[in-house]
């Protein structure tokens, strides 16, 4: 999964593809480096992040980019019951929800369509989620928490095929919370669904490393190895061309 963030804002992006032409323009590119699937953003989720854009601020941002790219597989990751309606509408194959449904008519503007969802867990809101995350067995908690999800999905009419369970690297979670999560990974696949992992460029890997966001290339691939040798299905990634090379190795080494 390739990443356009349609925004001012997002953490290590921002700005560059808030142009429609330019988010069209990367994600063709994105594609050509073998991406699967694009996931669209017009809102940031950075930690601290100002106050939500409006549904209208939202879809003015994605609609021009969403309508450029209908021959593409796009995810939209949004929150909100309006944006998810309109891009079903306009043919979105998947939301991307950091919220997991949990919004007063996101469960049914979902249900209503055929599209596959990826719930993703997160303690907090973006604005407040990196002041004290605190668990007392991180694993644990996020997995019930997905499992209360996926049923509740599943209750709302969405089949457990369409959905896909992410535990949201980075939101609401200290160094060590992410790296548990990441090391135990696997335990995730008893929930029976996909799992999707973003580690790319996110602030852990600043933390370990030493280096901001525009230079944390081989530390994403490394932990987009790691999630994918524990299981992750889907690697949401800004590096597309560099994921893939170092994914093909892993996959030469698993054949034999
Ligand atoms: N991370 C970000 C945004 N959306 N969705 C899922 N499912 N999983 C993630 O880990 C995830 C996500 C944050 O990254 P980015 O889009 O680069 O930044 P921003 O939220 O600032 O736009």
């Amino acid at each position: 999964m390739g990443v356009v963030n349609i925004t001012p804002d997002s953490f290590s992006d921002g700005g560059r593809f808030f142009d429609p032409a330019a988010a069209i323009a990367h994600a063709h590119k994105l594609m050509e480096e073998g991406a699967d699937l694009i996931d669209l953003g017009a809102e940031s989720s950075r930690p601290g992040a100002a106050a939500m854009v409006s549904a209208e601020e939202e879809l003015r941002r994605l609609l021009p980019v969403l309508q450029g790219l209908r021959d593409l597989p796009l995810s939209v990751d949004t929150v909100k019951p309006e944006v998810m309606r309109v891009a079903l509408a306009e043919g979105a194959a998947m939301i991307n929800d950091i919220n997991a449904l949990r919004a007063p008519g996101a469960l049914a503007a979902v249900a209503a369509s055929d599209a596959a969802v990826c719930l993703m867990h997160m303690q907090g809101t973006p604005g407040t989620m990196q002041l004290a995350p605190r668990y007392a067995d991180v694993v644990a908690e996020v997995k019930a928490f997905l499992q209360e999800r996926v049923e509740s999905a599943c209750a709302a009419g969405i089949a457990p095929e369409r959905v896909v369970i992410d535990p949201g690297f980075g939101f609401g979670k200290t160094l060590e919370h992410n790296l548990e999560l990441l090391r135990r990974l696997h335990e995730f696949a008893a929930l029976g669904v996909p799992v999707l992992a973003g580690w790319s460029r996110k602030s852990s890997l600043g933390t370990i490393t030493g280096k901001p966001a525009g230079e944390r290339l081989a530390a994403s691939i490394a932990a987009a190895l790691i999630a994918a040798q524990n299981g992750a299905a889907i690697l949401r990634v800004h590096d597309v061309a560099a994921t893939r090379d170092a994914l093909a190795v892993l996959i030469a080494v698993e054949k034999k």
